[in-house]
């Protein structure tokens, strides 16, 4: 490897060693990046690495709330303001239990690359909190809401860092989350996206990154020759990303035979109801193994791991990071897996990855497989700007387009660097080079 990048590198490890999953997305960022410093020696002298690794801002923050009883919670907060080389920060709030600093900040340092990848001017963010949702009432998850907000908005506006949704955040905690930045800052603007489309929301932003994924999982297996058609797919998670997977890979004339949430998988050879999966985890907020109640031909398996067990032509982990390690990559190899599309951010461990590069199975990296849903966003952004919006087939063209092109310049990227087919290399070189050249053009900052 080139020496600077490894240096870097071990640097970074001994900094941040109390920060695994920092570690983990860095590594492979930092692994694969590296020949773009042989092509580009003055990037060292500007030490450009050494601050691409090294966050603008973390913001950690108290956030105290009342619950349904009238006891005192304390949650904390983060917002890490990654890079705003190539516009203001951006990304999402995840809202789940195991919310740290290492978790914010992999999510934060992969956004950068991923928002570069979407072409649109949006730098690179990630915030969020060890709040629950699961479990709590519409005013528990509001009082939080409206607390969290009251300190981060300080720290956000509309051309300063727009935060979305993540896990645990969907439609009714950005409402929550709007309302009260409203209410402090006296301002109506573009501050969240993923709002409801009757305050400014764009159409086919719930779908976007779901769909997305599926455009350019179709678009990898089209140039390599393959098509989606007929294929059979599993998809973990059942939550945004997963269900609107499972929408266009069923549009597109695949089959989807399984689903999961974090207690275990369904498993439905004549294929998912979708309709049904949609009214138990967006309208009744119920676990995934209700489903076999009503469909018999179903099974439901506890432990969400052993979904990998399932035989498939395309695997797409649409959950959380680290979901699908080496034993699940052996079993989806073994059974003959051709394609693995990464909905979620980070879910392959690095182990998993190389393993199916190794046996040649088609890889779409998270950062470029799932910039659709921030993609849209950025376009939710550029219709408030505009007070106008668009339709849904001009949204989801767009978004198609948009990811069609990110796949097209990862490829190249691979090329290029003699690495073709690797398309893990392509995507964390192509969306470097653009935030590479920002940062030199903007000098030491
Ligand atoms: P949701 O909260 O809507 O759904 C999350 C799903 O993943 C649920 O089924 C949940 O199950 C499961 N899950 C969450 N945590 C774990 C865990 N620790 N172990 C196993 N399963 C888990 O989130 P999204 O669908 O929005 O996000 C899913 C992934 O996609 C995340 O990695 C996110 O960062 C990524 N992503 C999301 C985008 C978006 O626009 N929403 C954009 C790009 C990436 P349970 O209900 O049991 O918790
Ligand atoms: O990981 C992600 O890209 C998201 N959660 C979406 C971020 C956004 O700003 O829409």
């Amino acid at each position: 490897m080139n020496e600077y990048a490894a240096k870097v590198l071990a640097n970074l490890k001994a900094k941040n060693a109390a920060e695994p999953e920092f570690i983990q997305a860095a590594t492979e960022i930092i692994e694969t990046i590296a020949p773009v410093f042989d092509r580009h020696p003055e990037y060292e002298k500007e030490a450009l690495l050494e601050r691409f690794v090294e966050p603008e801002r973390v913001i950690m923050f108290r956030v105290p709330w009342i619950d349904d009883k009238g006891n005192v919670q304390v949650n904390r907060g983060y917002r890490v303001q990654f890079n705003s080389a190539i516009g203001p920060y951006k990304g999402g709030l995840r809202l789940h239990p195991s919310v740290n600093l290492s978790i914010i900040k992999f999510l934060g340092f992969e956004q950068i690359l991923k928002n570069s990848l979407t072409s649109l001017p949006i730098g690179g963010g990630k915030g969020g909190s060890d709040f629950d949702p699961k479990g709590k009432s519409d005013h528990e998850v509001m009082r939080f809401c409206q607390s969290f907000m009251t300190e981060l908005s300080k720290y956000i506006g509309a051309d300063t860092d727009v935060p979305a949704g993540d896990i645990g955040t969907g439609a009714r905690e950005i409402g929550y989350l709007y309302g009260q930045y409203k209410r402090i800052t006296n301002l109506y603007e573009g501050v969240l996206t993923g709002k409801g489309l009757t305050y400014g929301g764009s159409l086919a932003r719930t779908e976007a990154t779901g769909f997305g994924l599926l455009y350019l999982v179709s678009e990898m297996l089209k140039c390599n020759g393959k098509d989606i058609a007929g294929k059979t797919c599993v998809i973990s998670g059942s939550g945004n990303v997963a269900i609107y997977a499972t929408q266009k890979a069923m549009q597109l004339g695949a089959k989807v035979v399984a689903m999961s949430d974090s207690n275990g998988y369904i498993y439905d050879p004549n294929g998912i109801d979708l309709p049904a999966v949609k009214q138990l985890k967006e309208v009744e907020r119920k676990r995934i193994k209700e489903y076999v109640s009503t469909h018999p031909s179903a099974t439901y398996t506890e432990c969400c791991k052993g979904i990998w067990s399932i035989k498939c032509d395309i695997a797409l982990p649409c959950a959380t990071q680290n979901e699908l390690d080496i034993e699940g990559a052996k079993m989806l190899v073994a059974n003959g897996v051709m394609a693995v599309g990464e909905g979620a951010n980070m879910p392959s461990t690095l182990e998993a990855t190389k393993y199916f590069q190794e046996k040649g199975v088609l890889f779409a990296p998270a950062k470029a497989a799932n910039a659709g849903g921030v993609a849209t966003s950025a376009l939710e952004m550029s219709q408030n700007s505009q007070r106008l919006s668009w339709t849904f087939d001009e949204v989801d063209a767009k978004l198609k387009t948009i990811m069609i092109n990110i796949f097209h310049n990862i490829d190249d990227a691979s090329r290029e660097y003699g690495m073709e087919g690797n398309y893990v290399a392509g995507a964390n070189i192509a969306g470097f080079a653009k935030v590479a050249t920002a940062m030199m053009a903007q000098g030491v900052v």
